[in-house]
This record gives structure tokens, C-alpha cells and sequence, in this order.
């Protein structure tokens, strides 16, 4: 970099190099690495609590699980039950299949595609683990949950050659190297930028962005395309006429705040220009653990009370030992319930003291259930726990800066609709 600063002032800084590293279809590429012989093949990843390939590991006993027969694996068609899929391998996706998307709809897509069940344990050691090549390579990291990480190139030797591309490479080879695992890297002067470019050469791809590049390269995409437009505010920017970054980069700040608010306004319209000086933060600490499920069927708190009381104490139970296993214990307890209508309705409860006993979260989840209307059958059930605190009694070495819960969906502001029937149903 000495030629790029020779101006005689050697206490030029360097420019901000930002990284941002997203494994590539992370739970499928997981079970690729157990199943090795299933790579190339269109798999998912999802469905409810099926031990599928316990039965076929079971099957096929006396031989290694890379040996067992791509086609000893369910297919996709042949599934019963409801679910969502996790996601799926590039393959998969070719047929239209991805994260989110509902079992039934897939195997209509993707009928022949195998599907296998996550393995929680198994990511979460992959999760460690490929963080843990990072930091051995480039030290300031912050953690984004079980697949991504931003990574502060512009210190780190190397980190400013070709744009941060080297270190990128670098990077990738580590993490292949020791786990056979692909991950994508944006390389831009922010995270904003970064997270974007990240998506731009998936899978095992890198992307380096400049200044100077947002114009050509961040302008033309859509909206949604800004990690903190969702579909709410795309909603009315497509209203509105806006549908590509470049045309809210077109209007007048004052004009975006008018519209969107002072805070997001002026948000939206730096986003547009490419402007965020967010630091990289290497100490996250959780706001909430949470645990949550959707039932195979329909569930309806009296008709099936039993087994979802069940399902209930199950992941209160889930809730504590996440806690546990982390160090922390909390204060705010809730619950988050999807009807078959499809509406959610959360409620919580902040009690005295701290805790992670898996009782006291059933206890006041309980109380929680109470206050929401539960005449309509239930699809999801959720139970959350939040304003955290470290356990004095408990300190892991390695768990402090993973998120809070893997798959913990936004908090959703309690639903207006769903009215308070308090101390009328004693079902839980
Ligand atoms: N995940 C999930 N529920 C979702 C989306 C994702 O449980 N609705 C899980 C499964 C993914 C992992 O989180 O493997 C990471 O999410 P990504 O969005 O990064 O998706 P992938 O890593 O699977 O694919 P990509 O290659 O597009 O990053
Ligand atoms: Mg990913």
C-alpha cells in the first residue's frame, strides 16, 4: 500500500475495508459433509421432527454413512406433514426451492429433491468452527448469527490488496481446507455495502466493492436489496414509484423524510448513497433466546390440550438449556403464537428476579397464554426469553458471542387484534 499513500505523510490512514462472509447454503452443506456422496444432488433441509436418517442409518448399519445409497434417501414427494424448508443445496434451487418455503410447495417443485432433517448440534459446531479460522486470520469479527460474520479487513496484512480480494481468498482456503465447507465474501468500504456484495457471486464467490463502484453496481438493484428495507417499506416505495436503490438515491433527503420519518428517511437516503459508518462490534451479547415450532397439524388449545401442553413444556425446557448452556439467565418471558389465519400474537411478562429454570419460564409463559385469545386452532407456538443477563454462576469460554437463538424470528408487536381473554381459559 506504501505506492497508494506516497504523499509524503505517512500517518495517512488506511481505507476502510469491510467484509462480510455468508457460508454458502449452510445446514445443507453440513450434511453434505456426512453425506458426501449426496453432493451435486438437488437436497433440503427442513420438515418437523422426522428422524429420518436415523432409519436409514439404522438400515444400513454395517457400513460407513458415506456409503449408504444416494437413493436410500427420502424424496421430497414422498413427504408427509407440514414444515417449512430450512433451505436447500444450489441444486435444489434451480427448481425454485428455498428457505421459508412450505414442504408441500416444494415437493411440488422439487419432487425427486432428497430431504434431510437439521442436525442443531452439528451446525452450531460448524458455526464455532469456521469462525474460530477466521479469527485466527483476521481478529476483528462480529458474530451475525450461525452463517455470517463481518470481518475488519483494514488492518489485517494483506487486507487492502486488490480490494481486500486476497485476504478474501485467503480466508475461503482456510475454511475449506480445515472443514470442506464454501462461503461467499462482499468486500466493500462498509457493512452496508458488504452484506450486499456478499450475494453477488454465491456460491464460493467473492465481491469487492469501492466507493466509487456504488453507482454502477448498488443503484441498479431493488430495494429490498438494503439490509433494513423490508417489505413493509418496499410496499410503499413501490407506491411511491421507488424501486430501484438508484431512484431512492434520486429524491431529496427532505422528500424521503417526509415520507419515511426523520430517523428513516435520513437512513434510507445515506443507505441509497452507499454512506454507513457502523462500527464492526466483536463483543454481541444476546437480547433474547427464544425456541419455537410448527405443528405437523392444526393444534386447538382445548381439543388438543394434552399435546400442546406437551410441545409447550418442551420448549420452555428448550428456552432454559439454550440459556444454561450460554450463561445467561433472563427476566422478560414470552410467548408467540401463529393462528391458522396466519395472524401472530405475542405477550410477555417481566418478573422480579433473573431466571433460567425451566419451570419459572413455564410458569410465566403459562400466565402469558392467558392473555391471548385461543379459540382458533394454533400453527406455531413460540416461547421467549428476554432482557439477559450473564449468570454469575456460569461463564462458557466459547458461547458469548453466538446469537441469541438460530432461528429466533423478529419480535412481533403484540397483535392489536388478538383480545385479552385474562383468567377466562385456565389451559396451561
Ligand atoms: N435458515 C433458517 N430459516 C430461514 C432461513 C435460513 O433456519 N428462514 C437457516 C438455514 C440456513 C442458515 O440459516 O442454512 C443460513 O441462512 P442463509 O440465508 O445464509 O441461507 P444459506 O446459507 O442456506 O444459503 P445461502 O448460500 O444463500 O447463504
Ligand atoms: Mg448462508
Amino acid at each position: 500500500m506504501a505506492g497508494r499513500y506516497a504523499c509524503g505523510v505517512s500517518s495517512v490512514p488506511p481505507i476502510r475495508r469491510i467484509a462480510h462472509l455468508d457460508m454458502d447454503a449452510f445446514f445443507a452443506s453440513v450434511e453434505l459433509l456426512r453425506y458426501p456422496q449426496l453432493k451435486g444432488l438437488a437436497v433440503v433441509i427442513g420438515g418437523g421432527r422426522r428422524k429420518v436418517d436415523e432409519i436409514i442409518r439404522q438400515k444400513y448399519a454395517d457400513r460407513p454413512l458415506s456409503e449408504i445409497p444416494a437413493a436410500a434417501f427420502p424424496l421430497l414427494k414422498d413427504y408427509v406433514g407440514r414444515g417449512v424448508i430450512t433451505t436447500a443445496t444450489y441444486a435444489a434451487r434451480q427448481f425454485g426451492v428455498g428457505s421459508a418455503m412450505g414442504m408441500m410447495k416444494a415437493a411440488r417443485l422439487a419432487p425427486d429433491a432428497l430431504v434431510l432433517p437439521v442436525d442443531f448440534e452439528e451446525v452450531r459446531k460448524y458455526s464455532r468452527g469456521f469462525k474460530a479460522i477466521i479469527r485466527e486470520i483476521a481478529p476483528v469479527v462480529e458474530d451475525r448469527g450461525v452463517d455470517e460474520v463481518y470481518i475488519d479487513f483494514t488492518d489485517v496484512p494483506g487486507g487492502q490488496r486488490e480490494g481486500g480480494r486476497v485476504l478474501a481468498r485467503l480466508i475461503q482456503k482456510a475454511i475449506h481446507g480445515q472443514t470442506g465447507l464454501t462461503c461467499s465474501i462482499g468486500i466493500a468500504p462498509n457493512k452496508l455495502i458488504a452484506k450486499m456484495a456478499s450475494e453477488f457471486n454465491k456460491p464460493n464467490g467473492i465481491s469487492v466493492v469501492h466507493e466509487a463502484d456504488v453507482q454502477t453496481r448498488i443503484w441498479p438493484l431493488p430495494v429490498r436489496k438494503i439490509n433494513g428495507i423490508g417489505p413493509k417499506a418496499e410496499v410503499k416505495l413501490h407506491q411511491l414509484q421507488l424501486h430501484t436503490i438508484g431512484d431512492i438515491a434520486a429524491q431529496q433527503r427532505e422528500w424521503l423524510v417526509d415520507n419515511f420519518g426523520k430517523a428513516y428517511g435520513a437512513w434510507m437516503h445515506d443507505a441509497a448513497w452507499g454512506r454507513d459508518d457502523r462500527p464492526i462490534v466483536t463483543e454481541s451479547e444476546p437480547v433474547s433466546m427464544s425456541r419455537e415450532t410448527t405443528f405437523d397439524r392444526d393444534l386447538h388449545a382445548v381439543r388438543d390440550r394434552v399435546e400442546l401442553g406437551a410441545i409447550f413444556t418442551d420448549l420452555c425446557r428448550q428456552v432454559a438449556q439454550d440459556l444454561r448452556r450460554k450463561g445467561y439467565v433472563g427476566r422478560t418471558i414470552g410467548i408467540k403464537l401463529r393462528y391458522d389465519d396466519f395472524r401472530i400474537a405475542t405477550r410477555d411478562q417481566t418478573i422480579e428476579e433473573f431466571t433460567c429454570d425451566p419451570d419459572t419460564i413455564r410458569k410465566v409463559a403459562g400466565q402469558c397464554l392467558k392473555r391471548v385469545q385461543l379459540e382458533r386452532r394454533l400453527r406455531l407456538l413460540g416461547v421467549r426469553v428476554g432482557k439477559l443477563e450473564k449468570s454469575s454462576s456460569q461463564q462458557p469460554a466459547t458461547a458469548v458471542r453466538e446469537q441469541p437463538a438460530l432461528y429466533a424470528s423478529a419480535d412481533t408487536p403484540a397483535d392489536p387484534q388478538a383480545d385479552t381473554l385474562a383468567g377466562t381459559l385456565d389451559l396451561f
